[in-house]
Formats: structure tokens, sequence, C-alpha cells
């Protein structure tokens, strides 16, 4: 299998996170990446290429023009304001405020942001630029005729919708990726999105449509990130209803309850017939994750793997969240090295 990866990751490290009412380090860092390429590597999964440039145009296909002019030059606001800290947004129009646009930067960042989970550092445009490019090129690839390629993106991007980012992303690669298919031809796409948080952006960008098949398996939103949105009862609207289904597990689930879930979310992709798949691919469900509350070990990832090259269609990884550093290569590359060897075997 083909990897996609750019160094451009690099340029993305926020500096701190708030997590139970302390400053933390954030664990969305760039040593993540490095480990999964080292790892891509070390079990020789095939070629790893740099990602060609799309240009904008693809990303303004899922992402507002006015939040990608904002996203772009933020940075340069926040440095003629005289900082160099990290930009985090603090105030957000929640019920009873106005979904007016301020003017001033600290104004605007809360209207495109819906948590201080999405630090804008000096390099952060350019990271998440690159790492669309990246999931554009892996799509490219597949679109061409190749039976799956990895996007190794960071940093990651399904919790970003079409005007806001949060939960450490910024543009949401996989969304990209799945538009970049309708474009260029096919009609039915499917989005299984298997990182341990509920893809909020990636099923409010496709909501209202019956081009994208959206299905998620998380720890369920009553308890966990991010708490107002990935509920079973969201099922579509519009042209889209019945496109959408979240499968929402409690803290605390294991493998047998987790592939209870696949099980259900691949016959749906079954029914809904997509053409190509999109995997949204977190291993933040792993059982020693420092922010999540799944059990899953390293060989369920295999298993996960060839369940997901059971569904016979053409399949594009997108690298999401895992923050359990020293193992997210290894549970990553599971999933790839499963989903490759049932697929030799299948054809
Ligand atoms: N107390 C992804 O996995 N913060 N994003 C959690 C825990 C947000 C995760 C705080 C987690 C976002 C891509
Ligand atoms: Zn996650």
């Amino acid at each position: 299998m083909l990897t996609i990866y750019s160094d451009d990751h690099h340029l993305h490290h926020g500096r701190c996170e708030l997590i139970n009412g302390q400053l933390m380090p954030c664990f969305e860092m760039p040593s993540r990446a490095d480990h999964v390429l080292a790892r891509v590597k070390a079990r020789e999964l095939g070629p790893v290429q740099a990602p060609r440039d799309h240009g904008l145009a693809p990303i303004a296909r899922v992402h507002s023009a006015d939040y990608l002019a904002f996203f772009e030059g933020a940075w340069a606001r926040w440095e003629a304001l005289g900082q160099d800290g990290d930009l985090l947004p603090f105030t957000w129009p929640a019920r009873t405020l106005r979904r007016v646009k301020p003017k001033g930067l600290h104004g605007e960042l809360g209207y495109y942001s819906f948590d201080a989970g999405a630090p804008i550092t000096a390099g952060t445009w350019q990271a998440a630029y690159s790492a669309a490019q990246v999931a554009l090129t892996a799509q490219a690839h597949v679109q061409a005729g190749a039976d799956s390629a990895f996007a190794l993106c960071r940093p990651p991007g399904h919790h970003a919708a079409s005007d806001l980012m949060g939960g450490y992303c910024y543009l949401n690669n996989a969304a990209i990726a799945a538009q970049a298919f309708l474009d260029q031809g096919r009609q039915r796409v499917a989005i299984l999105d298997v990182d341990y948080h509920h893809g909020n952006g990636t099923q409010s960008i496709f909501y209202a449509r019956s081009d994208v098949f959206f299905t998620s398996i998380h720890g369920d939103p009553n308890n966990e990130f991010p708490f107002f949105l990935g509920y079973a009862d969201e099922t579509g609207e519009g042209d889209g209803e019945g496109c959408n289904l979240n499968l929402p597990l409690p803290h605390g689930s294991n493998w047998a309850q987790w592939s209870k879930a696949l099980e259900t979310a691949c016959s749906a992709i079954d029914d809904y017939q997509a053409e190509v798949l999109v995997v949204s691919l977190g291993v933040d469900t792993f059982k020693e994750d420092p922010i999540s509350q799944f059990t899953l070990d390293s060989p369920d990832y295999l298993a996960m793997g060839r369940r997901i090259a059971a569904l016979g269609l053409p399949v594009l990884f997108v690298m999401e969240g895992g923050y359990a550093v020293e193992e997210i290569g290894i549970n990553a590359v599971n999933v790839l090295e499963g989903y490759e060897t049932a697929h030799k075997e299948g054809q």
C-alpha cells in the first residue's frame, strides 16, 4: 500500500491544552506522525511519497472561503499584535449570544471555532494545508485505480466543519478527499470513522446530502468529547435522511462490543452500495490511550483491517487521532496490514 506523507506536519506543534482543569502539553504532537511513518517503513508496507500540490480549490469545496481566509491570515494578525504564544479562542457564540462575526481577532477566532483545542501557531496553516494535500494525493491514487492508499495526515481533520476548527482539527482531510471522489465522477462515497471521538465535522459537512454515507463508532457523547453531536438519533436530514449512522459506545467498551458496532457499520455501508470507502483512521480506541476510554488491544487493529477489506471496496485510509504515542504506529499500521492480508486472500 502506498503511503503519502509530508514533513510539513512538524510546522504545527501547539504548546498546551486544558485537561481536567490543568494546562498540559498538547497530546496532539509531531512525534505521533513520526511514529506512524517509522512503523510504515519498518513493516515495509509499501512506498512512501510526498504529496502533490492540488491547490486550494479542492479544499474550498468543503470549507467556506471566509473560514479559509481567516485561518490562513490569523497568525500574521496575532504576530502584528506583538504576540508569539499560541493563538487560542476563549469565547464562543453559545445560547443567548449573537452569532455575529466580530471584527477583531479574538472575536473572529471564537466565531470560527467550537472549542479551545485547536491552537494556531506560526506553522499551523502550512501544516494543515499540506495534510489536506496528503489526503488529496492519496485520493488521486485510489481514483486512478489503486485498491487502497494511506494518507498519513497530521494535524487530523474529522472534528473540523465547513467553517469551524476544534478538537485538534483545522481542515477536514477525509471530507476533502470524499468530495474529491465525487468531483471526479464517483456517485456514492462512504466514510467509516473509527476514531474514538465522534467525527462531528465530517457528519455536519455531509448531513443533508445523499452522495456521502457517514458512519462513526465512538465514545457516547453524553460523556465524551465532542458532547454536542454524535448521538444515535442523528440520521441525516433532507436528501441526506438515512445517510448518517452513529454508533456510540460507553466508556470501557472492548473489542467484542466495538466489533459488533463495526458489523453494523459495515452492513450499512453494504446497503448503501458505496463505490469507494474513506476510513477516518483514529487509533485512540487503544486501551492505553491517555485521553480515551475504550480498551482495544494491538491485535484488534489487525482484525479491524480485515473486516474493512471484506467490504470489497477501494479504500482511502486517512490518519486521525491516537495519543498513545509509542503504540500509535503499531496500531495504525496493524489496520493497514490486516486490510492488506485479507485483501490479497480475497482476490
Ligand atoms: N479531557 C481527535 O482525536 N479534548 N481529536 C479532549 C479530554 C479533545 C480529539 C479533552 C479531544 C479531541 C482528532
Ligand atoms: Zn479522536
